[in-house]
């Protein structure tokens, strides 16, 4: 037996005969995909009706975002092309995954990024992989404008998500909620920026059923920050602002995707506020016991906006209550990247450490504790 052959090795070996690639293409993979489908019992207490909600939890790809499963399939490509360097625009997730698959495939990158609007692991991650980073003075569009000029005149390949290949990757990620489920969900939240993932998830969801893996498709409902959403407000954002960095975006590329997803699917691309993006993002950490960073909230500060506004006990009036009388209705929230990414959001949405001299009685003043009865084990 080939060595590993029997391990999870990427998304590409899993699901080749999906994908564009040939027997000797040379796959560079740092193992992205697989992964969890959790779920998520409080998040489900809240919708007051009958739901199993799962979370799929991107930020656990090597570099932190779903990110990984698009790059693995541009870098792939782009070495069988005969490139030797890469080049993006990014709000950082982009730039991170870039930045290590050209590492791993010993190719130069170029990354392109918003002058002090991108989350501070992002950025270490870029850095510390050796990408060429260009912090430009304007947002997210002017990078991306600047790199679409750059790739169309000279030899260097764009990875940013209007790379088809991109789009190939990040499908995978439907195949792997229908292989767990069985079939696809009732909905499917997500967060919108570019626009790149709701294209690929849906393209994944479709691939699936027309081959008859799955009986179903998904509503594609996606979401983006109130002070960003040109695909809601219908005209571009010259000035995109949300503390959800990632997604400050006010000219997505896939733009006419992202409203094909909604409409075959018959899903709804709304829009949250950020103070909806941090009660969602804080409630995940505290009630889920998971961390991802404020955009991949998102998602879930959609969902949490929706069942407020009464929108699935008028879908499923037969689900409402804990129980309901019919099946649960099943909803996915994708969590896009990992709450490390942006530790100064983190620190700054929750509370503060006490600071107290180094003694036991300085915490026993702060904290009320059950003295330990006389013989008990440790526990
Ligand atoms: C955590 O890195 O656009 O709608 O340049 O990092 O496919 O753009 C990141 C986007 C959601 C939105 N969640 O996805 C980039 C970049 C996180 C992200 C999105 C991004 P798209």
């Amino acid at each position: 037996m080939e060595l590993g052959s029997s391990c999870w090795s990427g998304i590409i070996a899993a699901y080749r005969e999906f994908l564009p690639v040939a027997e000797d293409t040379p796959v560079v993979t740092l193992n992205e995909g697989n992964t969890p489908l959790i779920p998520a019992p409080a998040l489900a207490r809240e919708l007051g009706i009958h739901a199993e909600v799962y979370l799929k939890f991107e930020g656990l790809n090597p570099t932190g975002s779903f990110k990984d499963r698009g790059m693995t399939m541009a870098v792939t490509k782009a070495l069988e092309e005969g490139s030797s360097a890469i080049m993006c625009a990014s709000t950082g997730n982009t730039s991170a995954s870039a930045a290590a698959y050209a590492a791993r495939a010993r190719m130069n990158c170029i990354v392109i990024i918003p002058d002090g609007n991108i989350a501070l692991g992002k950025l270490a991650q870029a850095l510390m992989h050796g990408a060429k980073v260009f912090a430009v003075q304007g947002n997210f569009d002017d990078a991306l404008r600047i790199v679409r000029e750059v790739t169309n005149s000279y030899r260097i390949t764009l990875v940013n998500s209007i790379n088809p290949y991109r789009i190939e990757g990040q499908k995978t990620g439907s195949f792997e909620i229908c292989d767990v489920l069985g079939d696809a969900p009732d909905y499917h939240f997500i967060p919108v920026g570019n626009a790149g993932n709701i294209t690929a998830y849906w393209k994944g969801y479709k691939e699936y059923y027309s081959c008859g893996r799955i009986k179903r498709l998904p509503k594609m409902m996606g979401f983006q920050a109130e002070g960003a959403a040109p695909i809601v407000r219908g005209h571009v954002v010259e000035k995109p602002e949300t503390l959800a960095t990632a997604i400050r975006i006010g000219n997505p590329a896939s733009w006419k995707l992202a409203e094909a997803a909604r409409d075959e699917s018959q899903g709804i691309i709304d829009m949250v506020s950020d103070e909806e993006i941090i009660a969602a993002y804080r409630f995940l950490a505290e009630q889920e016991g998971v961390f991802c960073e404020p955009a991949s909230a998102a998602s879930v500060a959609g969902l949490l906006k929706l069942a407020r506004q009464g929108f699935f006990a008028k879908a499923h009036p037969t689900t409402v209550g804990a129980h309901g009388t019919s099946s649960p209705v099943r909803i996915v929230c994708i969590l896009t990247g990992h709450g490390l990414k942006d530790p100064k959001n983190a620190i700054e949405y929750s509370s503060k450490p006490i600071s107290v001299p180094a003694t036991v009685e300085a915490i026993l003043e702060k904290v009320k504790l059950e003295p330990r009865s006389q013989g008990a084990l440790n526990s």
